[in-house]
Protein backbone atom coordinates (compact mmCIF):
# COMPACT_ATOMS: atom_id res chain seq x y z
CA UNK A 1 0.00 0.00 0.00
CA UNK A 2 1.40 3.15 -1.21
CA UNK A 3 1.31 6.13 1.50
CA UNK A 4 -1.38 8.12 0.27
CA UNK A 5 -0.19 11.78 1.90
CA UNK A 6 2.83 13.37 2.51
CA UNK A 7 4.20 16.21 3.47
CA UNK A 8 5.83 16.42 0.55
CA UNK A 9 2.50 16.74 -1.57
CA UNK A 10 0.97 19.64 0.93
CA UNK A 11 -1.26 17.22 2.74
CA UNK A 12 -0.10 15.89 6.17
CA UNK A 13 1.84 12.38 7.37
CA UNK A 14 0.06 9.35 8.25
CA UNK A 15 2.41 7.11 9.34
CA UNK A 16 3.50 3.78 7.32
CA UNK A 17 2.69 2.06 10.37
CA UNK A 18 -0.53 2.51 10.43
CA UNK A 19 -1.02 2.09 6.45
CA UNK A 20 0.90 -1.23 7.30
CA UNK A 21 -2.34 -2.13 9.83
CA UNK A 22 -4.65 -1.29 7.40
CA UNK A 23 -3.23 -2.71 4.99
CA UNK A 24 -3.20 -6.16 6.99
CA UNK A 25 -6.38 -5.42 8.26
CA UNK A 26 -8.03 -5.43 4.60
CA UNK A 27 -6.23 -7.99 3.23
CA UNK A 28 -7.23 -9.88 7.02
CA UNK A 29 -3.79 -10.96 8.06
CA UNK A 30 -5.56 -8.77 11.30
CA UNK A 31 -9.15 -10.39 11.19
CA UNK A 32 -12.15 -10.93 13.81
CA UNK A 33 -14.23 -8.38 14.68
CA UNK A 34 -12.15 -7.53 18.23
CA UNK A 35 -9.00 -8.17 17.10
CA UNK A 36 -9.81 -5.70 14.06
CA UNK A 37 -10.96 -2.74 16.42
CA UNK A 38 -8.01 -3.47 19.03
CA UNK A 39 -5.55 -2.97 16.46
CA UNK A 40 -7.40 0.85 15.09
CA UNK A 41 -7.10 2.00 18.11
CA UNK A 42 -3.58 0.79 18.50
CA UNK A 43 -3.16 2.67 14.98
CA UNK A 44 -4.62 5.69 16.32
CA UNK A 45 -1.79 5.53 19.26
CA UNK A 46 1.41 5.10 16.98
CA UNK A 47 -0.46 7.65 14.73
CA UNK A 48 -0.43 10.51 17.34
CA UNK A 49 2.95 9.17 18.86
CA UNK A 50 5.20 9.06 15.78
CA UNK A 51 3.39 12.41 14.50
CA UNK A 52 5.25 15.01 13.86
CA UNK A 53 2.76 17.72 13.88
CA UNK A 54 2.86 21.54 14.95
CA UNK A 55 0.11 22.22 16.48
CA UNK A 56 -2.90 20.70 16.89
CA UNK A 57 -4.99 21.62 13.86
CA UNK A 58 -2.34 19.59 12.12
CA UNK A 59 -2.75 16.70 14.86
CA UNK A 60 -6.11 16.59 14.12
CA UNK A 61 -6.27 16.27 10.39
CA UNK A 62 -3.74 13.61 10.49
CA UNK A 63 -6.44 11.51 12.62
CA UNK A 64 -9.16 12.00 10.83
CA UNK A 65 -7.22 10.83 7.45
CA UNK A 66 -5.42 8.02 9.62
CA UNK A 67 -9.25 7.29 10.33
CA UNK A 68 -10.72 7.45 6.60
CA UNK A 69 -7.27 4.61 5.79
CA UNK A 70 -8.69 2.85 8.47
CA UNK A 71 -12.08 2.62 7.97
CA UNK A 72 -12.17 1.98 4.26
CA UNK A 73 -10.52 -1.32 5.18
CA UNK A 74 -13.60 -3.76 5.67
CA UNK A 75 -17.16 -2.45 5.65
CA UNK A 76 -18.94 -4.77 7.90
CA UNK A 77 -17.07 -5.42 11.50
CA UNK A 78 -18.66 -2.19 13.72
CA UNK A 79 -15.99 -2.79 15.89
CA UNK A 80 -13.96 -0.86 13.68
CA UNK A 81 -15.76 2.07 13.18
CA UNK A 82 -16.96 2.19 17.20
CA UNK A 83 -13.03 1.68 18.43
CA UNK A 84 -11.85 4.69 15.98
CA UNK A 85 -15.06 6.77 16.97
CA UNK A 86 -14.61 6.15 20.96
CA UNK A 87 -10.88 7.52 20.41
CA UNK A 88 -11.29 10.24 18.35
CA UNK A 89 -15.04 11.32 19.37
CA UNK A 90 -15.48 15.06 20.17
CA UNK A 91 -12.01 15.15 18.49
CA UNK A 92 -12.76 19.14 17.62
CA UNK A 93 -13.92 20.11 20.76
CA UNK A 94 -11.22 18.31 23.04
CA UNK A 95 -8.52 20.03 20.01
CA UNK A 96 -9.77 23.36 21.34
CA UNK A 97 -9.50 22.61 25.08
CA UNK A 98 -5.91 21.47 25.04
CA UNK A 99 -2.39 22.07 23.86
CA UNK A 100 -0.25 20.04 21.24
CA UNK A 101 0.94 17.68 24.03
CA UNK A 102 -2.44 17.57 26.20
CA UNK A 103 -4.33 16.10 23.00
CA UNK A 104 -1.79 13.80 21.85
CA UNK A 105 -2.25 12.26 26.07
CA UNK A 106 -5.84 12.06 25.37
CA UNK A 107 -5.95 10.36 22.34
CA UNK A 108 -3.60 8.14 23.76
CA UNK A 109 -5.32 7.26 26.83
CA UNK A 110 -8.43 6.61 24.97
CA UNK A 111 -6.81 4.19 22.90
CA UNK A 112 -5.00 2.16 25.65
CA UNK A 113 -8.62 2.25 26.97
CA UNK A 114 -10.20 1.05 24.54
CA UNK A 115 -7.89 -2.08 24.00
CA UNK A 116 -7.73 -2.62 27.91
CA UNK A 117 -11.54 -2.66 27.83
CA UNK A 118 -11.43 -5.23 25.04
CA UNK A 119 -9.64 -7.62 26.30
CA UNK A 120 -11.08 -7.45 29.76
CA UNK A 121 -14.63 -7.89 27.80
CA UNK A 122 -13.55 -10.71 26.43
CA UNK A 123 -12.75 -12.40 29.74
CA UNK A 124 -15.63 -11.40 31.40
CA UNK A 125 -18.08 -12.16 29.02
CA UNK A 126 -16.08 -15.71 28.07
CA UNK A 127 -16.96 -15.93 32.15
CA UNK A 128 -20.78 -15.14 32.02
CA UNK A 129 -20.97 -17.61 29.11
CA UNK A 130 -19.46 -20.21 30.08
CA UNK A 131 -22.31 -20.76 33.03
CA UNK A 132 -24.98 -21.98 29.99
CA UNK A 133 -22.26 -24.80 29.24
CA UNK A 134 -23.18 -27.76 30.46
CA UNK A 135 -20.83 -30.58 31.63
CA UNK A 136 -21.37 -33.29 28.22
CA UNK A 137 -21.96 -30.37 25.91
CA UNK A 138 -21.52 -30.74 22.23
CA UNK A 139 -20.99 -27.26 20.67
CA UNK A 140 -20.67 -26.60 17.04
CA UNK A 141 -18.90 -23.04 16.36
CA UNK A 142 -18.40 -21.64 13.07
CA UNK A 143 -15.25 -19.68 11.42
CA UNK A 144 -13.16 -18.18 14.33
CA UNK A 145 -14.59 -15.97 17.07
CA UNK A 146 -12.31 -15.15 19.69
CA UNK A 147 -15.58 -14.47 21.73
CA UNK A 148 -16.85 -18.01 20.91
CA UNK A 149 -13.71 -19.78 21.83
CA UNK A 150 -13.72 -17.46 25.41
CA UNK A 151 -17.14 -18.71 26.46
CA UNK A 152 -15.93 -22.89 25.19
CA UNK A 153 -12.18 -22.71 26.77
CA UNK A 154 -13.58 -20.93 30.18
CA UNK A 155 -16.19 -23.65 30.25
CA UNK A 156 -13.31 -26.41 29.50
CA UNK A 157 -11.09 -24.93 31.45
CA UNK A 158 -14.11 -25.14 34.31
CA UNK A 159 -13.56 -28.82 34.60
CA UNK A 160 -16.73 -29.45 32.07
CA UNK A 161 -16.36 -32.33 29.67
CA UNK A 162 -17.20 -30.56 26.51
CA UNK A 163 -16.91 -31.39 22.78
CA UNK A 164 -16.40 -28.83 19.90
CA UNK A 165 -17.47 -29.45 16.04
CA UNK A 166 -15.78 -26.72 14.35
CA UNK A 167 -16.66 -25.82 10.56
CA UNK A 168 -14.07 -25.11 7.97
CA UNK A 169 -15.82 -21.48 7.20
CA UNK A 170 -14.96 -21.57 3.39
CA UNK A 171 -13.19 -19.50 1.56
CA UNK A 172 -10.64 -18.28 3.81
CA UNK A 173 -10.29 -21.55 5.89
CA UNK A 174 -10.73 -19.88 9.48
CA UNK A 175 -12.53 -22.68 11.16
CA UNK A 176 -9.22 -24.01 10.95
CA UNK A 177 -7.46 -21.33 13.09
CA UNK A 178 -10.17 -22.60 15.51
CA UNK A 179 -9.45 -26.54 15.06
CA UNK A 180 -5.72 -25.58 15.77
CA UNK A 181 -6.88 -22.95 18.73
CA UNK A 182 -8.59 -25.91 20.51
CA UNK A 183 -6.46 -28.01 20.16
CA UNK A 184 -3.74 -27.17 21.75
CA UNK A 185 -5.87 -26.20 24.58
CA UNK A 186 -6.68 -29.86 24.93
CA UNK A 187 -10.17 -29.36 23.77
CA UNK A 188 -11.50 -32.80 21.77
CA UNK A 189 -13.03 -30.97 18.38
CA UNK A 190 -13.80 -32.31 15.23
CA UNK A 191 -13.54 -30.25 12.23
CA UNK A 192 -16.38 -30.96 9.51
CA UNK A 193 -17.19 -28.79 6.19
CA UNK A 194 -20.20 -25.96 5.98
CA UNK A 195 -22.37 -27.73 4.44
CA UNK A 196 -22.04 -30.93 7.10
CA UNK A 197 -23.88 -28.55 9.93
CA UNK A 198 -27.32 -29.67 9.13
CA UNK A 199 -26.07 -33.57 8.84
CA UNK A 200 -24.48 -33.37 12.25
CA UNK A 201 -27.03 -30.83 14.20
CA UNK A 202 -28.95 -33.67 16.16
CA UNK A 203 -25.37 -34.47 17.72
CA UNK A 204 -25.52 -30.56 19.03
CA UNK A 205 -26.65 -29.32 22.10
CA UNK A 206 -25.65 -25.69 21.39
CA UNK A 207 -24.30 -23.56 18.70
CA UNK A 208 -21.81 -20.90 19.89
CA UNK A 209 -20.87 -17.94 17.43
CA UNK A 210 -19.46 -14.29 17.68
CA UNK A 211 -20.68 -11.47 15.89
CA UNK A 212 -18.98 -9.03 13.63
CA UNK A 213 -22.07 -6.10 14.03
CA UNK A 214 -25.54 -6.99 16.09
CA UNK A 215 -28.80 -4.60 14.38
CA UNK A 216 -31.01 -2.72 16.82
CA UNK A 217 -33.45 -5.51 16.38
CA UNK A 218 -31.03 -7.95 17.61
CA UNK A 219 -30.17 -9.85 14.04
CA UNK A 220 -26.61 -10.71 13.71
CA UNK A 221 -23.96 -10.15 11.32
CA UNK A 222 -21.49 -12.71 11.66
CA UNK A 223 -19.42 -15.02 8.74
CA UNK A 224 -20.91 -16.31 5.88
CA UNK A 225 -22.87 -19.61 7.00
CA UNK A 226 -24.43 -18.49 10.66
CA UNK A 227 -27.48 -18.02 9.33
CA UNK A 228 -27.22 -21.57 7.36
CA UNK A 229 -26.06 -22.70 11.34
CA UNK A 230 -28.82 -20.81 13.69
CA UNK A 231 -31.18 -22.28 11.18
CA UNK A 232 -30.61 -25.50 11.01
CA UNK A 233 -30.23 -25.64 14.85
CA UNK A 234 -34.07 -23.26 15.30
CA UNK A 235 -35.24 -26.44 13.12
CA UNK A 236 -33.73 -29.11 15.38
CA UNK A 237 -34.55 -27.03 18.87
CA UNK A 238 -30.87 -26.65 19.24
CA UNK A 239 -29.76 -23.47 21.25
CA UNK A 240 -28.02 -20.70 19.58
CA UNK A 241 -25.33 -18.33 21.21
CA UNK A 242 -24.02 -15.00 20.07
CA UNK A 243 -20.52 -14.24 22.00
CA UNK A 244 -19.79 -10.34 21.46
CA UNK A 245 -18.89 -7.35 23.46
CA UNK A 246 -21.22 -3.93 23.72
CA UNK A 247 -19.12 -2.68 21.26
CA UNK A 248 -19.93 -4.60 18.62
CA UNK A 249 -23.65 -3.65 18.32
CA UNK A 250 -24.28 -1.00 15.42
CA UNK A 251 -24.89 2.09 16.63
CA UNK A 252 -26.80 3.65 13.01
CA UNK A 253 -29.19 0.69 13.01
CA UNK A 254 -30.55 2.30 15.29
CA UNK A 255 -31.37 4.92 12.84
CA UNK A 256 -32.85 1.74 10.56
CA UNK A 257 -29.37 1.91 8.47
CA UNK A 258 -28.54 -1.58 7.00
CA UNK A 259 -25.11 -2.82 7.68
CA UNK A 260 -23.55 -3.04 4.94
CA UNK A 261 -22.15 -6.77 3.35
CA UNK A 262 -18.56 -6.70 2.55
CA UNK A 263 -18.30 -8.90 -0.71
CA UNK A 264 -14.90 -9.84 -1.38
CA UNK A 265 -12.28 -11.04 -4.32
CA UNK A 266 -13.96 -14.48 -6.21
CA UNK A 267 -10.71 -15.13 -6.12
CA UNK A 268 -10.66 -16.61 -2.72
CA UNK A 269 -13.65 -18.74 -4.35
CA UNK A 270 -12.19 -20.32 -6.63
CA UNK A 271 -9.57 -18.91 -10.02
CA UNK A 272 -12.05 -16.97 -11.86
CA UNK A 273 -10.14 -17.90 -15.10
CA UNK A 274 -11.14 -21.39 -15.16
CA UNK A 275 -14.82 -20.40 -15.36
CA UNK A 276 -14.90 -17.55 -18.20
CA UNK A 277 -18.14 -15.49 -18.42
CA UNK A 278 -19.58 -17.05 -14.95
CA UNK A 279 -19.62 -14.91 -12.09
CA UNK A 280 -18.20 -15.62 -8.82
CA UNK A 281 -20.12 -14.28 -5.72
CA UNK A 282 -17.82 -14.08 -2.69
CA UNK A 283 -20.49 -12.30 0.23
CA UNK A 284 -18.03 -12.51 3.37
CA UNK A 285 -21.00 -12.59 5.64
CA UNK A 286 -24.50 -12.90 6.11
CA UNK A 287 -27.38 -11.87 8.71
CA UNK A 288 -29.38 -14.52 11.61
CA UNK A 289 -32.53 -13.06 12.01
CA UNK A 290 -33.43 -12.84 16.06
CA UNK A 291 -35.90 -15.56 15.74
CA UNK A 292 -33.17 -18.17 15.25
CA UNK A 293 -31.05 -16.43 17.96
CA UNK A 294 -31.27 -17.74 21.86
CA UNK A 295 -28.73 -15.34 23.81
CA UNK A 296 -26.91 -12.84 23.07
CA UNK A 297 -23.54 -13.00 25.72
CA UNK A 298 -21.77 -9.69 26.30
CA UNK A 299 -19.55 -8.48 29.12
CA UNK A 300 -22.25 -6.76 30.71
CA UNK A 301 -24.66 -10.00 30.68
CA UNK A 302 -26.85 -12.07 28.77
CA UNK A 303 -29.44 -10.64 27.08
CA UNK A 304 -32.19 -12.14 24.93
CA UNK A 305 -31.65 -10.15 20.66
CA UNK A 306 -34.66 -8.44 21.42
CA UNK A 307 -32.81 -6.30 24.43
CA UNK A 308 -30.10 -5.14 21.84
CA UNK A 309 -31.96 -1.83 21.33
CA UNK A 310 -31.18 -0.91 25.49
CA UNK A 311 -27.90 -1.84 24.46
CA UNK A 312 -27.56 0.74 22.27
CA UNK A 313 -29.51 2.99 24.02
CA UNK A 314 -26.68 2.96 26.72
CA UNK A 315 -23.53 3.39 24.01
CA UNK A 316 -24.99 6.61 23.45
CA UNK A 317 -22.76 8.34 25.46
CA UNK A 318 -19.93 6.72 24.51
CA UNK A 319 -20.15 7.86 20.71
CA UNK A 320 -21.41 10.81 21.77
CA UNK A 321 -19.83 13.70 19.19
CA UNK A 322 -18.62 11.20 16.90
CA UNK A 323 -19.71 11.40 13.47
CA UNK A 324 -22.40 8.61 14.03
CA UNK A 325 -24.95 11.05 14.56
C1 LIG B 1 -14.54 -13.33 11.45
C2 LIG B 1 -15.87 -13.56 12.04
C3 LIG B 1 -15.94 -13.69 13.54
C4 LIG B 1 -16.29 -12.31 14.13
C5 LIG B 1 -16.15 -12.30 15.64
O1 LIG B 1 -14.61 -12.92 10.10
O2 LIG B 1 -16.89 -13.55 11.38
O3 LIG B 1 -16.93 -14.61 13.91
O4 LIG B 1 -15.44 -11.34 13.60
O5 LIG B 1 -14.81 -12.49 16.00
P1 LIG B 1 -13.25 -12.55 9.30
P2 LIG B 1 -14.27 -12.08 17.46
O6 LIG B 1 -12.32 -13.71 9.46
O7 LIG B 1 -13.71 -12.33 7.90
O8 LIG B 1 -12.69 -11.28 9.93
O9 LIG B 1 -15.18 -12.79 18.41
O10 LIG B 1 -12.86 -12.61 17.50
O11 LIG B 1 -14.34 -10.61 17.56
Amino acid sequence: MGKRWGKEKGGFMVIDEVEDIAHKIETMEIRGAGKIARSAARALKIQVERSESSDVEELVDELEKAKKILMDTRPTAVSLANSVNFVTRNIKILAAENDLDGLKEKIVARAEDFIEKSEKSREKLGEIGSRRISDGDTILTHCHSTNALAVIKTAYEQGKDIQVIATEARPRQQGLITVEELSKHGIPITLIVDSAVRFFMKEVDKVVVGADSIAANGAVVNKIGTSQLALAAHEARVLTFVAAESYKFHPSTLVGELVEIEERDPGEVVDPERFPGVEIRNPAFDVTPPEYIDLIITEKGIIPPEAAYGVLQEQFEMFEGSDIF
